[in-house]
């Protein structure tokens, strides 16, 4: 008899945006200046210049574009809500015209039956709170997210019954305020920034960390006091996994203690309520101002939690002296996805999960991102041969599946990303979608993923 290669029942099969990387209408509706907007606009920060002012329409289009998900049976879809259509300026009076966009796309989502999961913050903070309070690094850019969460949550959460406060914390904080030095494998790095293209001291990038988690944690409550009962809340981190190179009880304890130090400043404190030692002795232990109170706020219960799983951090094994683990360098010739950062091992998919409940005891689990980029071309047929993402695809639904089926309580998976769209710092160079995106006409077509992810969602399994 074959093995069984099927998730629980109910499982989510989703997939993933963000308002800048597809709405385009950068400035349509009233909506307001974002640090992305100001960014891309800025010559020489994103490959060839692209920026996502127009990206894939899907302000325009979500009708299209929500029709197509149907066609490949997700049943939800990630989305992410733009702050600055909703308060221009980050505070003070909404606008109506913002606010509407969401409602339509949500009752056309809902009609199609797919279940709407939004998130809050996918990086694109309004330009006035950036020029007013400095971003993050200000307190009051936190106040001003919960404020901003509670009042959507209020708005939407009758039919929005799952929220996300932010989007990888560590990319835009690290990449955003200081820069990312991404492990390539043979002592390679690579450098990523992002938005607003700053560069702060060891400091001041602990308290952007911190306003960051508070924010999270007082949206978290805001939408509880806000939204309707029944209202599910948690984040979608870009978790750092640590994968043992053995699975044996010492190397998973090795890899469990270095997941949760490679953590400290965002998941660890979320979950514990407390920043580790270790963290706060780092960087010649600068400490972020912050107060018992703040730490209760940050540590609010969730319903869920959500993470976006790529590739690993690193490998461990254990160690005999402290911290009891040691980092096993990645080979020069380790495989990799497209993205030059994108260091391939599918059983990441398997560990960070399992990590999230051996750890923190996670009862709930999303994937809220997992995906990557391929070299996607229409070929004289029609149709777009990413023969890698289906291998990709395959491999870490794989592990996904080993995981549920061991008891690890994941709830959904959302594929990134949804369609082809505006990457970041590469601009539209880096195809991530299930459905290839032509930039000048925009005309959609789907993949060969496409395909797989349909067949996959109709039988709730691995195939
Ligand atoms: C995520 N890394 O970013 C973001 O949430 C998406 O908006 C983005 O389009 C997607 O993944 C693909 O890049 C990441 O270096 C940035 O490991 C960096 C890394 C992973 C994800």
């Amino acid at each position: 008899m074959a093995a069984d290669r099927t998730f629980p029942e109910g499982f989510h099969w989703g997939v993933a945006t963000a308002s800048y990387q597809v709405e385009g209408a950068w400035d349509e509706d009233g909506k307001g200046v974002s640090i992305w907007d100001t960014y891309a606009h800025t010559p020489g920060n994103i490959r060839n210049d692209d920026t996502g002012d127009v990206a894939n329409d899907h302000y325009h289009r979500y009708e299209e574009d929500v029709a197509l998900m149907r066609s490949i049976n997700a049943t939800a879809y990630r989305f992410s809500i733009a702050w600055p259509r909703i308060f221009p300026e980050g505070v003070g009076e909404p606008n109506p015209k913002g606010l509407d966009f969401y409602s339509r796309l949500v009752d056309e989502l809902l009609a199609a039956g797919i279940e709407p999961f939004a998130t809050l913050y996918h990086w694109d903070l309004p330009q006035a709170l950036q020029d007013r309070y400095g971003g993050w690094l200000s307190n009051d850019t936190a106040q001003a997210f919960g404020d901003y969460a509670g009042f959507v949550a209020e708005r939407l959460g009758d039919r929005v019954r799952h929220w996300f406060t932010i989007n990888e914390f560590t990319s835009f904080v690290e990449g955003g305020y200081h820069i990312i030095e991404v492990p390539l494998g043979g002592g390679k790095t690579m450098r990523l920034g992002g938005a607003p293209g700053l560069d702060l001291s060891a400091a001041e990038l602990k308290q952007v960390r911190h306003h960051a988690v508070l924010g999270h944690g007082l949206a978290v409550q805001a939408i509880r006091a806000r939204g309707p009962a029944g209202t599910k809340v948690g984040f979608a981190e870009n978790m750092a996994v640590a994968v043992p190179v053995i699975d044996t009880p010492e190397h998973v304890r090795a890899a469990e203690a270095a997941t949760r130090a490679a953590n400290a400043g965002f998941i660890t404190v979320m979950l514990e309520g407390r920043y580790t030692d270790e963290y706060l002795a780092e960087a010649g232990g600068a400490t972020p101002r912050f107060t018992e109170d703040e730490l209760r706020t940050i540590a609010s219960p969730l319903d869920f939690v959500g993470i976006n799983v790529y590739k690993p951090r690193c490998y461990v094994e254990p160690a005999d002296e402290p911290p009891g683990y040691r980092e096993i360098p990645i080979n020069a010739s380790h495989p990799k996805m497209q993205s030059s950062w994108h260091v391939l091992d599918p059983a990441v998919m398997y560990w960070a999960p399992r990590h999230l409940q051996s750890i923190w005891g996670a009862r709930s689990i999303y994937i809220t991102e997992n995906g990557c980029a391929a070299s996607d071309v229409v070929a004289g047929d029609g149709r777009v041969y990413d023969s890698d993402r289906v291998m990709f695809l395959r491999a870490f639904l794989g592990q996904l599946q080993r995981a549920t089926s061991e008891g690890v309580p994941v709830d959904g998976y959302f594929l990134w990303s949804a369609q082809d769209n505006f990457e970041w710092i590469e601009g539209y160079g880096n195809r991530f979608g299930l459905i290839y995106v032509d930039f000048d006409s925009l005309e959609r077509t789907p993949k060969l993923s496409a395909e797989w992810f349909r067949e996959a969602a109709r039988r709730n399994a691995v195939v």
